[in-house]
């Protein structure tokens, strides 16, 4: 907290990124990682997040689904000139809504998406959950092609990627979500990938309960075993771990289309 103001730091460099023991490349993303670090605040909240661009080009953030002033959207050359390898850029506006959200550049964005530039954005209710929630996990979908033998994501590929992904991560590698019987469980899932996702739970169904709209009206929440997350899009799911004493795990597979 700075005078009142939550404050932010996000360094867009260069990374190493290992998708899984033995799967590493180059990538760009924020913070020494891919997907950047998950952005938590609360609704009403005033935050500055400062963007520091240490890529060999320009690059900017779109904060995406949120609603603030124009002159903080991120698109590079519409909105604010694009952040200037070296530059520092703050990003200033007040939390007026809550859900799930994600942040991406807007400047040469097909190439700084393609190779990894993209995290989620969460603010939480400010009257607190209208359920109480035990596991509140986010995860990013993306795909990539790497293609044999070379050592850096091809942004130039539109269709045919080799590497599906949980936030950047692919099996063995990914975390599992952990849940104990009865605990009250949210999947948020956010899609920045060229692809729609349908995220599919083994043993469960869930309600679909939000979107990058916010959090849903009861009477609109959906009971669904497969859900497709489209491109650019949130979904959030919620269901009661092992309810119907089936399973003592949770197994999320994606489906590829
Ligand atoms: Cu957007």
């Amino acid at each position: 907290m700075k005078n009142g103001v939550k404050e932010f730091r996000l360094v867009a460099e260069e990374i190493e990124h290992e998708f899984a023991p033995g799967t590493t490349a180059k990538c760009w993303g924020y913070n020494g990682s891919t997907p950047g670090p998950t952005i938590e605040a609360v609704e009403g909240d005033s935050i500055r997040i400062l963007v520091t661009n240490n890529l060999p080009e320009h690059t900017t953030i779109h904060w995406h689904g949120i609603l603030l002033p124009s002159g903080m959207d991120g698109v590079g050359g519409l909105n604010q000139p694009t952040i200037k390898p070296g530059e520092t850029f703050a990003y200033e506006f007040d939390l007026n809504q809550s859900g799930t959200y994600m942040y991406h550049p807007h400047a040469d964005e097909m190439v700084q998406l393609a190779v990894g530039m993209m995290g989620m954005f969460i603010i939480h209710p400010k009257d607190g959950e209208p359920q109480k929630i035990d596991r509140d996990y986010a995860i990013m979908l993306h795909n990539w092609a790497i293609h044999p033998g070379t050592y850096r994501p091809d942004p130039s590929i539109m269709t045919e990627f080799d590497l599906w992904t949980i936030n950047s991560k692919v099996f063995p590698a990914i975390e599992y979500p952990i849940a104990q019987k009865g605990d009250r469980v949210r999947i948020r899932i956010g899609n920045l990938s060229m692809w729609n996702h349908p995220m599919h739970l083994h043993g469960h169904k869930y309600w679909v309960t939000g979107s990058d709209g916010g959090r849903w009206p009861k009477s609109l929440w959906r009971p669904e075993t497969t859900e497709i997350v489209g491109v650019g899009q949130t979904r959030d799911i919620e269901f009661d771990a092992g309810a119907r004493g089936l399973g003592r795990f949770i197994a999320i597979s994606l489906i590829t289309p």
